[in-house]
């Protein structure tokens, strides 16, 4: 029985007072059944870490470097978030992939170099509408997960997937949960030929997740938890996802 991961995905919103007022709101809502996590922006992070002292609430960041350290102007290194407590780090969300043209393989190496440093990666994979309706959902998640397998290795047990598809993201679309167990039981099977980890691996879906569409998806039997971000943003709706996992 894998035990249910919720992360969120606060993207670039956010200020110290409106954190501060989300974190104390989590604080009074926990805790939870499933685990909990909050990947915020990079500045944040050391205050939020403070914040959720004694909490049973994981925090990360949303992106890392693929390098070590070095001459990368702007670049945060996987040292850097293990440095500072970081749990998790997101990997591969599309809007990087799509506003910083992030090819399958550096996203991969991200991910590389996250674990490399205890750093657990959230690797995402999903298509676009026009792949969805161009019949490709299955063969664009599978090219992004292998580059994934094929760069890790023995160690792609270790990572957090998430099916995130590029068309729910935001949208207020959200898959179907039928959609949704279909790719991600596609995921665990691809994972299964790789590493005898896959049962025990877990696969979030992400896309305009919401308190009244959770319960529904988390009880997908592939379905392990969820990566949300508007609704991550106000503490009684991420609370109220965090209880339905
Ligand atoms: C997908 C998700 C969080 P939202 O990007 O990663 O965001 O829940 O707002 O669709």
């Amino acid at each position: 029985m894998r035990k249910k991961l919720v992360v969120g995905n606060w993207k670039m919103h956010g200020s110290r007072a409106a954190n501060a007022l989300l974190l104390t709101g989590l604080k009074e809502a926990g805790p939870w059944n499933a685990d909990v996590a909050v990947c915020v922006p990079f500045p944040y992070i050391t205050e939020t870490a403070l914040a959720l002292t004694g909490q049973a609430v994981a925090f990360g960041a949303q992106d890392c470097s693929a390098h070590e350290q070095g001459a990368y102007t702007g670049e945060v290194s996987s040292a850097m978030l293990a440095d500072i407590g970081c749990r998790y780090v997101i990997v591969g969300h599309s809007e990087r992939r799509a506003y910083h043209h992030e090819s399958d393989q550096l996203v991969a190496d991200k991910a590389k170099a996250a674990l490399a440093h205890g750093v657990t990666p959230i690797v995402c994979v999903g298509e676009t509408l026009a792949e969805r309706e161009a019949g490709q959902t299955e063969a664009v998640v599978k090219r992004q997960l292998a580059a994934v397998i094929h760069t890790l290795t023995h160690c792609i047990g270790e990572i957090v997937l998430a099916y995130e598809p590029v068309w729910a993201i935001g949208t207020g679309l959200t898959a179907s949960p039928e959609q949704a167990q279909a790719v991600h039981a596609v995921l665990r099977k691809q994972l299964a030929a790789a590493t005898q980890k896959a049962d025990a691996m877990r696969i979030l879906y992400g896309g305009s997740v919401k308190p009244d569409n959770a319960v529904q998806l988390f009880a997908q039997p592939d379905i392990d938890g969820g990566l949300i971000g508007g609704s991550a943003l106000k503490a009684a709706d991420f609370s109220a996802i965090c209880r339905a996992a």
